[in-house]
C-alpha cells in the first residue's frame, strides 16, 4: 500500500495480502533507547531475528513525513544515526507529517500505524506505563491508552522497574488489555525475570498464543491488545543487586538535573547503559531478540492456523 500519509514496503505490502506473518517493530528503541553505535547494529539483528523465526520484519517510522512500514536499511540508518530524530507517540504523528519530520515511532504509535495495516503481532523490548511519581506528575505512558484502543499482540518483557509496575498493571486492567505471562504467572521485571507481581494467565507455547488471537477474533469484542509478557530466563538477568543501586541513583538523579516529560525514559535508559558498564545494554539487546524471536513464532502459528480455516 501507498498513499501520501503510508508507504509500506513491497515485501510487506506482500506479506500481508497473501497472509503470511508479519512482526511490527518500534523504532523509538533504536533512535532514543538504545546507545549509538551499537543501535543499528541491533535493529539489523532483530530484523534478522523475525526473518530467522520465519516471518517478515517491519520496523515502523517516519521518514519526511511519511509513516514507513517496512523501513529500508537506508532509512533504518538515518533513523539510528541522524540527529533531531523526534520521538513520536500517536498525537505527534500528524504535526510531524506536515512538517515533514523524521521520526521514531513508540508502542503507541507503531501499534497504531500496525493495526491500521492489519499486521498482528508486534514485538518490542518494555512497555511504556504509569512513572513512579504519577500522582504528582500524572506522567503516565500513551502506551496504556493506545493499547487499551488498539488489538494487536504486543510481546514484551514487561516494563521497566524505573516505573510503577504495580500501577501499571492496574491500568492494563481497567484499560482492557489482556496481559498472558510466556511460561510463567509472574509478571517479568524487563532486566529482571520477575517483577515481583502475579499474573491471571500465562501460555506455553506459541501455538497456545495463536489459539488465544483466534478466540479474540471469533469473539469479536476485544478492541484493545493482547500483551504477551515474555521473562528472561534467571540465569540472563541483571545482577539485582547491582540493578536495584542504579534505579535509586538514576531515579535520584531525575530531580537533579530537571528531567520530565518525554525526556525520562531515555534518560533513565542511558544512565542505567552508563552505571552498569554496558551489562544492561547486553541484557536489553538479549531481551528484544528475544521478543523479536517469539513474536515471529507467535505470528507464524497464527497465520498457519488462519490459513487452514476457510474465510
Ligand atoms: N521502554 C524501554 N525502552 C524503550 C522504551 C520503553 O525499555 O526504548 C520506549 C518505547 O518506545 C516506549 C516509549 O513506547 O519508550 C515510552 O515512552 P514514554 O514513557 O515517554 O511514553
Ligand atoms: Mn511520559
Amino acid at each position: 500500500m501507498t498513499d501520501s500519509a503510508i508507504r509500506c514496503r513491497d515485501e510487506v505490502a506482500a506479506a500481508l495480502a497473501a497472509g503470511a506473518p508479519v512482526v511490527a517493530l518500534e523504532s523509538t528503541i533504536v533512535s532514543h533507547g538504545l546507545p549509538r553505535p551499537q543501535n543499528l547494529t541491533v535493529a539489523r539483528r532483530i530484523e534478522q531475528t523475525v526473518r530467522d523465526h520465519g516471518a517478515v520484519p517491519a520496523t515502523i517510522g517516519m521518514i519526511d513525513g511519511t509513516l514507513v512500514v517496512g523501513l529500508d536499511d537506508a532509512e533504518l540508518t538515518h533513523l539510528a544515526t541522524a540527529d533531531g530524530v523526534a520521538k513520536l507517540s500517536v498525537r505527534d504523528l500528524a504535526v510531524a507529517a506536515a512538517a515533514r519530520a523524521d521520526g521514531a515511532t513508540t508502542v503507541a504509535s507503531t501499534s497504531a500505524v500496525a493495526a491500521r495495516l492489519g499486521i498482528t503481532v508486534f514485538a518490542t523490548g518494555g512497555l511504556g506505563g504509569v512513572h513512579r511519581d504519577a500522582q504528582q506528575t500524572y506522567d503516565e505512558s500513551a502506551d496504556l491508552t493506545t493499547l487499551g484502543q488498539t488489538p494487536i499482540t504486543v510481546v514484551c518483557a514487561g516494563v521497566k522497574s524505573i516505573l510503577d509496575v504495580g500501577a501499571t498493571l492496574e491500568r492494563l486492567e481497567t484499560l482492557g488489555v489482556s496481559v498472558v505471562g510466556y511460561g510463567t504467572r509472574r509478571f517479568p521485571g524487563f532486566y529482571l525475570t520477575d517483577s515481583g507481581f502475579l499474573l491471571d494467565w500465562s501460555a506455553d507455547t506459541p501455538t497456545e498464543l495463536a489459539a488465544v488471537m483466534a478466540a479474540r477474533r471469533a469473539q469479536d469484542v476485544h478492541r484493545a491488545a493482547l500483551i504477551v509478557a515474555n521473562p528472561l530466563p534467571e540465569s540472563e538477568q541483571l545482577d539485582p543487586v547491582l540493578h536495584d543501586a542504579v534505579l535509586t541513583e538514576g531515579l535520584a538523579g531525575l530531580e537533579r538535573d530537571g528531567i520530565a516529560g518525554k525526556a525520562v525514559t531515555p534518560y533513565l535508559l542511558a544512565h542505567f547503559h552508563e552505571r552498569t558498564q554496558g551489562a544492561s545494554l547486553t541484557v536489553n539487546v538479549e531481551i528484544i531478540l528475544r521478543n523479536a524471536a517469539l513474536a515471529a513464532q507467535i505470528a507464524t502459528a497464527y497465520h498457519t492456523a488462519a490459513a487452514s480455516i476457510p474465510a
